[in-house]
């Protein structure tokens, strides 16, 4: 079984309050109709590929927490509920952790410093955690500890500056294979796997999601399709410009196991 054999998801709507989420630069805010139209085709996507998605209900005192990868990881052999770095999400996690009760029989929480799902990237032989302005030193060692209790390897490294979190950079396409941004790929993080870089002016699209065999990317990312086509892969456009005025992409809105 490889590792985007993914069985169910959880997801969570928008809320109204989603267009106040967190937004490192000042361009326009989205709309909550835009928000609930990418929410929904993503979802659409995640069924049409056969997975059973749990759609859990808004909550408008969170206004980021449709991003439900960040407060949490999950594994077939169980979750880890996480402590967002951002203080207006740090509650985040505790409000998952009775979904994953319901669902993991061993559920891990950290409890120290503080680690955003978005920083954590799953190959096959290890987990890769970066460094950002969401994940200090402290909260990636002691995750680091939670995900060996899961027989996880871990590596601290480090994300570029600027950017949010190290997936918003990169994510795997295959076994041995990474898409990363310039900035990620220079860094020599990924040594030993093969990296794709972005195609140029596609950087943001380095965020997409591989399920089973279909890949979803950004629709307004036509060379970033090309090459996941090229990997014998079937890429799912999806609609992006709404949630990225939150400087999100497709990998925070679910979690999949
Ligand atoms: C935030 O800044 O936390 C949200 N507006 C966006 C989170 C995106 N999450 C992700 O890339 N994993």
């Amino acid at each position: 079984m490889s590792i985007w054999d993914f069985t169910s998801a959880i997801v969570r709507r928008p809320a109204d309050s989603a267009i106040h989420g967190l937004r490192a630069g000042d361009g326009p805010a989205p709309s909550i109709a835009g928000l609930r139209a990418e929410h929904e085709a993503y979802v659409a996507a995640l069924k049409e590929i056969g997975l059973a998605v749990e759609i859990l209900p808004p909550l408008e005192e969170h206004p980021d927490s449709m991003f439900v990868e960040d407060p949490a990881l999950v594994f077939p052999e169980g979750a880890i509920v996480l402590r967002p770095g951002a203080p207006t999400r740090r509650d985040e996690g505790a409000l998952l952790e009775p979904v994953l009760r319901r669902k993991f029989e061993t559920v891990l929480t950290l409890d120290e410093g503080s680690a955003d799902g978005g920083d954590v990237l799953v190959t096959r032989e290890r987990v890769y955690i970066g460094r950002s302005n969401r994940t200090d030193e402290a909260g990636a060692r002691a995750l680091a500890g939670l995900l060996a209790e899961l027989g996880r390897e871990a590596v601290i490294v480090a994300t570029p500056p600027g950017t949010l979190h190290l997936k918003s950079d990169s994510a795997l396409i295959d076994e041995e294979v990474i898409l990363a941004t310039p900035a990620l790929a220079a860094s020599g993080t990924f040594e030993g796997f093969e990296v794709l870089i972005t195609p140029e002016g596609e950087e943001s699209g380095a965020n997409l999601v591989r399920v089973g065999d279909s890949v979803l990317l950004g629709a307004h990312w036509p060379k970033t399709a090309d090459l996941i086509a090229a990997r014998g892969l079937a890429p799912v456009p999806l609609p992006t410009g709404e949630i990225a005025r939150l400087d999100a992409g497709l990998s925070c809105m679910s979690l999949r196991w």
